[in-house]
């Protein structure tokens, strides 16, 4: 199994406690829109369903501009305010992801738009089920998976969206919900220095 030097998985980074107060409060309470989406005059539906939420001012064109920013939940902000205590590096957005059961899925990509700037750290927080995040290198081809846990945090290292496409593949044999926070820094025009 190949071991992508790009990505660190820390493990328990929430207790069972934590862990179970956040994936309630996700299953219950987050407002989840509907995953029917309008694009060009035609309607699909996403295979999971998502929320975008963003500090003021900050643009992003992910997914076409499908998604509308939102403001941080009391949640997502004690969240990040401790992922970004752990890691000591600020992030001004989040994508969350509520994968209902293994049919839920996404398919191979990088996150490397070009908002996120030439090296994005994403730091990927999951909850309930366990589902493996594959990768395979974009040049290479080679493959590998690496399961993620309720409560882990996994680092992505800015090397990871340039060099591999990574995926949550569909597992008809899991029942069980999982959510998933990846907090990104989207660097805005005026960010960039102009020499
Ligand atoms: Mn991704």
């Amino acid at each position: 199994m190949t071991v992508c030097p790009e990505l660190e998985l820390i493990e328990n980074f929430y207790d069972a406690e934590d862990r179970s107060r956040f994936l309630a409060y996700f299953l219950r309470r987050h407002p989840w829109p509907d995953n029917r989406y309008t694009f060009g005059g035609r309607q699909f539906v996403l295979p999971r369903l998502q929320t975008w939420h963003a500090d003021a001012g900050i643009r992003y064109s992910y997914s076409n501009n499908l998604l509308v920013t939102r403001p941080w939940t009391a949640s997502l902000l004690a969240i990040r305010a401790e992922v970004e205590s752990r890691l000591a590096y600020r992030f001004n957005s989040v994508l969350v992801n509520f994968y209902r059961d293994g049919d839920d899925f996404v398919g191979w990509h990088a996150d490397n738009e070009p908002e996120l700037g030439e090296s994005p750290l994403i730091a990927s927080l999951s909850f309930g089920a366990a589902r493996p995040l594959a990768f395979r290198h974009k040049i290479s081809g080679e493959t590998g998976r690496l399961v993620l846990p309720t409560g882990s945090l996994l680092l992505m290292r800015p090397a990871f969206q340039s060099q591999w496409q990574h995926s949550v593949p569909q597992d008809r044999g899991i029942s069980a919900a999982r959510i998933n926070l990846t907090f990104r820094k989207v660097c805005q025009p005026t960010d960039r220095v102009n020499v």
